[in-house]
């Protein structure tokens, strides 16, 4: 049997090779032991009466599912403790999360979609966790504040998520490369399954709602028309469609057999500036993406070098196999068929 290698193991030699100090290592080890206890109360589902709307909303006006409020619980409970944290930001809270003063501060700051999909989560579909993790600038001693946490993607320390589908993977990058990892629930143990995740820069696979075609920019109706067109179109090949409507499942996807992912501006969402969240969806997602040998836009501007304005700014999104975000990108930048 070829040895298997766990994240805890993993993690240690990529501490022995300074690609991750020791408090990182140690953050990194205690989200995954956070999303093994989200994976087992999401895979209890009705049977532990946690399925359902919790009868409040979050800060994005969402109504919260009850394993919204768990998750979120969890991993602040889970992080708040260790003293390598100043403090975390998660989609579920209006502000930030300072680590409370009776625990020691640390100089990383974690940021997090608890549960991301969650509209699934009642249908039984994949559903998951996306985490950022980025450096605190402020010295220990200092409260950090909401503009501690305005970094650009590119500055991201480390960013992952975990599925919770058929088998529950924690995807994660620490900026030398993507590294799967399985958990055996028999032992409880990450165990390393897919090293150096790599994106093939060419797909025939492509991931949007459909149904907001109408609301679409002219660069995404001519793209996906093109798609659309197949063999007899000007791309001389068919194309499949894929839509989950839960990020960290069509991302997976994307990172495991190649694909392009599209949340587009659209003409319902231009308010909002797009559907999915900055700093803590879209940075991670495309740091991700970007180490995979994919590319990540907003089809205009590269995710990463974004400059934030608000805690839970929304982006549009593009991401994927190199070529084809490269071509929507194009189709953005110069329209003129
Ligand atoms: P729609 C889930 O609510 C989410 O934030 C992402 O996980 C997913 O990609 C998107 O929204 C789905 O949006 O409009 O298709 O329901």
């Amino acid at each position: 049997m070829s040895q298997r290698i766990s994240l805890t193991q993993f993690l240690i030699e990529e501490q022995r090779a300074a690609r991750v100090p020791a408090d990182l290592r140690l953050l990194l080890e205690v989200v995954a032991r956070a999303v093994k206890a989200i994976g087992v109360t999401v895979s209890k589902g009705a049977l532990a009466g946690v399925l359902g709307e919790a009868g409040t909303e979050n800060v994005q006006g969402e109504e919260q599912k009850k394993l919204d409020v768990i998750s979120n619980e969890i991993l602040l409970q889970a992080n708040e403790w260790g003293g390598y944290l100043a403090a975390m930001a998660s989609e579920e809270l209006e502000t930030i999360y300072p680590v409370p003063p009776n625990y020691p501060k640390g100089d990383y700051l974690l940021l997090f979609d608890p549960l991301d999909g969650s509209s699934n989560i009642d249908v039984n579909v994949t559903i998951g966790t996306i985490f950022s993790v980025l450096r605190n600038p402020q010295a220990k001693d200092k409260t950090p504040t909401e503009a501690d946490f305005l970094q650009p993607g590119r500055d991201q320390i480390a960013a992952g998520y975990v599925a919770y589908g058929p088998s529950t993977q924690l995807v994660l990058t620490v900026g030398d490369g993507v590294h799967g990892f399985t958990l055996d629930r028999e032992t409880g143990d990450f165990i390393y399954t897919n090293p150096f995740m790599t994106l093939p820069a060419e797909t025939r696979e492509y991931a949007i709602n459909a149904s907001n075609a109408r609301h679409w920019e002219a660069p995404v109706q001519r793209y996906i028309a093109e798609l659309q067109q197949g063999k007899t179109g000007p791309r001389g090949s068919d194309f499949n469609m894929r839509w989950i409507a839960s990020m960290v499942a069509d991302v997976h996807r994307v990172l495991t057999r190649g694909g392009i992912f599209m949340y587009p501006l659209d003409e319902k969402c231009r308010a909002k500036g797009g559907k999915l969240r900055l700093m803590y969806e879209a940075n991670p997602m495309a740091m991700l993406v970007e180490q995979a040998g994919g590319a990540a836009t907003t089809g205009r501007t590269r995710i990463l070098d974004i400059i934030p304005e608000r805690l839970h700014q929304r982006v549009p999104v593009i991401l994927g196999s190199r070529a084809e975000v490269e071509r929507v990108t194009s189709y953005h930048l110069d329209p003129a068929p």
